[in-house]
């Protein structure tokens, strides 16, 4: 009886007339229907109006294509200003360059001396001596070719206004040295040194220079050589020697001998022998030609050495030193 009722249901639903149409649109009919007849409601979708039946969904379109880009907005509001960062820390103290403050007080100080500085040992007073001897002491000079320099002035020897360029006298000075210290010089200026091939150079270069020697042998006896000419020639010629004019109370010229020598030194052998190096056999820096026939730059006490009549003897002490020829 059930199934016969679902039957009829089911029929009027598929089929129905304008009247049963109207119903079928009441909700509680339409559950009804459905629960009675399933595939009505899987199959079907009921009528709104009339007669008219509507089929089931197709299936759903493409995307369309995106709609064109909106304007550009209105700027926004600047925002308000954000809070001072933290205060950075302090940095360290910079650094005076004193090597530069003292170069230039340096040369302002030079340039002083220039102005006031004597040119000569000729000029010097006494008074204004850094340091003193008997014979004399150590002044500033301005020597054009030279500059500012210290030098040992004898006020005393044979008229005076010597410039002493090698002392040896009391035996605390090396003299077995190389020939960057003979070109620049060492020693005390005031006790044993020698002042330097460069500086002897440019002192005596343009001529006009004499010099003399005083020599004292163990025996206590003194003993000079003086040279009316004396020249070093500059360093690209080894500082050849160029030496004339002697007199003095020495029986023989153990210096006249050397002239036209290259020095040398026991690192730069210039001399006459190429087998043999006359600095290192001598033990000092000298105008050494084939080896010498003097060497008051020899071992103190062993090889100071000046030639008399036929035997060379060992000098105590010796002094060096040139002035302008007047
Ligand atoms: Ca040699």
């Amino acid at each position: 009886m059930e199934s016969l009722i679902t039957l009829l249901l089911c029929s009027f639903a598929f089929n129905p007339s304008p009247t049963w149409a109207t119903t079928l649109q009441s909700s509680h009919f339409k559950e009804l229907i459905c629960n009675q007849c399933q595939q009505y409601c899987e199959n079907t979708d009921l009528v709104t109006a009339g007669n008219t039946r509507v089929g089931k969904a197709g299936p759903r379109g493409l995307r369309g294509f995106p709609g064109p880009r909106g304007p550009i907005g209105e700027p926004g509001v600047i925002g308000p200003r954000g809070r001072n960062g933290p205060v950075g820390a302090r940095g360290s103290e910079g650094v005076v360059n004193m090597t530069l403050i003292e170069q230039s007080m340096d040369r302002k100080i030079e340039e002083v001396h220039q102005m006031y500085a004597p040119r000569s040992c000729d000029g010097v007073k006494s008074d204004a001596a850094l340091s003193r001897t008997d014979s004399g002491g150590v002044f500033k000079l301005f020597i054009p070719e030279v500059g500012v320099r210290n030098l040992f002035c004898d006020l005393t020897d044979d008229g005076g206004n010597w410039v002493v360029f090698q002392r040896r006298m009391y035996g605390n000075v090396n003299f077995y040295r190389g020939w960057g210290d003979y070109v620049k010089g060492f020693g005390d200026l005031q006790g044993d040194h020698w002042l330097g091939l460069e500086a002897l150079h440019q002192m005596t270069n343009r001529g006009n220079i004499e010099m003399k020697i005083n020599m004292i042998t163990s025996d206590g006896i003194h003993w000079s050589a003086k040279y009316s000419n004396f020249r070093v020639g500059p360093g690209s010629d080894n500082y050849t020697l160029f030496v004339s004019g002697y007199s003095g109370n020495s029986t023989r010229d153990g210096f006249s001998w050397h002239d036209n020598a290259q020095f040398s030194t026991k690192d730069a052998d210039h001399d006459y022998y190429p087998l043999r190096n006359c600095a290192s056999e001598y033990g000092g820096g000298w105008w050494y030609h084939g080896c010498a026939y003097s060497n008051l730059n020899g071992n103190f006490s062993e090889t100071v050495l000046w030639y008399f009549d036929g035997v060379m003897r060992i000098m105590c002490c010796s002094e060096m030193k040139i002035r302008r020829r007047l």
